[in-house]
């Protein structure tokens, strides 16, 4: 059958250079992710259908994209392992890279598109945002027990797939530079939020200072942690599968941490354009606090465990800072649906930072409450 789309116009090349099980009768594009071309792919076999994921990798974001597959082959090798070895389900529990025919991780297409397929991961839901305090405690657990499953893993073969990724005062830096070459004429729409990003320099290097001091631990981390990187079992509604391993990377437990709150534990979606919808539910942050330290399993330090609520800020600011720059720079990084986008969610995410700053001494309650837990 034919799949067109005409973002991707070798598609049916890539489609038919994959190991694929019987016969393709269905594509579409799938799924909300920002960053790749996301497609849904049916196969009709003699035993029933099969699905698959086909992904365009975003190659002006992921410069080196052998690199990128060489990390997600090796780390979902190594979780493969870890998860038979605690009496789970490897391949439901994972991503599973399906191979080409000649054998290969990905696939460039004639145009020097990258192509990738996994296994779709059947009878499981995504969440934009968190349904309830329930789910959102699993998923807490899960990212929480991935970066323990990983805390052997040997981070010097993980390749840098974006440099700086949450290197905060860089992100604030290529921030500036936007607002100073306002290559769009857009500055003068957005004169409030920049203020509000530049009042706030100072917060940028309050994690990456204490780890030149040696107060915090690298570990590998994921890095993208927002909840629709996260499958559940439709089945038993529980957290099964992390999934865009992209940017698992050497990094901060608070990256992790952070980001899931800034998406997780926010009342609205990150695109919400009123923002008398945004706010930080502490019930929710509590929720994820609980989990994630229970997933940690006290592998967390107390300073780091001290710091998380930084982390939520950080991430949070960080990300606000990006879709600005972004706006500014004329909607080049992040998928964009309207016009203003970028802007609306630069203006969801300020809006979290400054409620988490009235919130502060609840969130640091909260995180010294569960700090005790073994
Ligand atoms: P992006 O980097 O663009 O965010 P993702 O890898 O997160 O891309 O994929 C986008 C969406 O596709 C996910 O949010 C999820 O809904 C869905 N998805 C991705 N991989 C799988 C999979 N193996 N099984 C089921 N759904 C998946
Ligand atoms: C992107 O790939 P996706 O949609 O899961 C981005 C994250 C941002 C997020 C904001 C590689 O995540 O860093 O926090 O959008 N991923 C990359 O929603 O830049
Ligand atoms: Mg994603």
């Amino acid at each position: 059958m034919k799949v067109e789309n005409p973002a991707c116009a070798k598609i049916e090349e890539a489609i038919a250079a994959f190991e694929l099980e019987g016969e393709l009768i269905d594509g579409k594009p799938y799924g909300n992710g920002h960053i790749n071309d996301t497609f849904l792919l049916t196969c009709e076999t003699k035993e029933g259908s099969r699905r698959y994921i086909l992904q365009r990798m975003n190659h002006s974001i992921f410069k080196n994209p052998q690199q990128l597959m060489e990390n997600v082959v090796n780390v979902t090798r190594y979780l493969r392992e870890v998860i038979k070895k605690q009496g789970g389900n490897p391949d439901r529990e994972t991503l599973n890279v399906v191979k080409t025919r000649d054998g290969g991780n990905y696939y460039e297409d004639s145009a020097h598109n990258f192509w990738r397929v996994f296994l779709y991961v059947e009878r499981t839901l995504c969440f934009e945002q968190a349904e309830s305090a329930k789910d959102f405690y699993d998923s807490a657990v899960a990212f929480g027990n991935f970066q323990r499953m990983l805390a052997d893993y040997p981070a010097g073969e993980l390749h840098e797939t974006i440099p700086n990724f949450h290197n905060t005062p860089s992100r604030f830096r290529d921030f500036q530079k936007a607002v100073r070459e306002d290559k769009m004429g857009r500055a003068s729409l957005a004169m409030q939020e920049i203020a509000f990003a530049m009042e706030r320099e100072k917060d940028t290097s309050a994690l990456l200072d204490l780890l030149e001091e040696g107060n915090l631990l690298l570990r590998v981390t994921h890095n993208d942690t927002k909840l629709n990187n996260i499958l559940f079992d439709a089945d038993t509604k529980k957290a099964l599968c992390i999934i865009d391993l992209d940017t698992v990377m050497p990094g901060l437990s608070h990256y992790d941490f952070g980001d899931s709150i800034r998406t997780g534990a926010s009342t609205g979606a990150e695109d919400e354009k009123d923002l008398t919808k945004i706010e930080l539910d502490l019930d929710l942050f509590e929720a994820f606090t609980k989990g994630f330290l229970e997933g940690c399993k006290g592998s967390l330090t107390e300073k780091e465990i001290e710091m998380l609520p930084m982390g939520a800020k950080l991430m949070t600011y960080e990300c606000g800072i990006r879709f600005l720059a972004d706006f500014l720079e004329g909607d080049v990084y992040f998928k964009i649906h309207r016009e203003g986008h970028n802007l609306d969610r630069a203006r969801t995410q300020f809006k979290l930072v400054a409620d988490m700053e009235a919130k502060w001494e609840q969130m640091a309650a909260i995180v010294d409450k569960y700090k005790k837990q073994p």
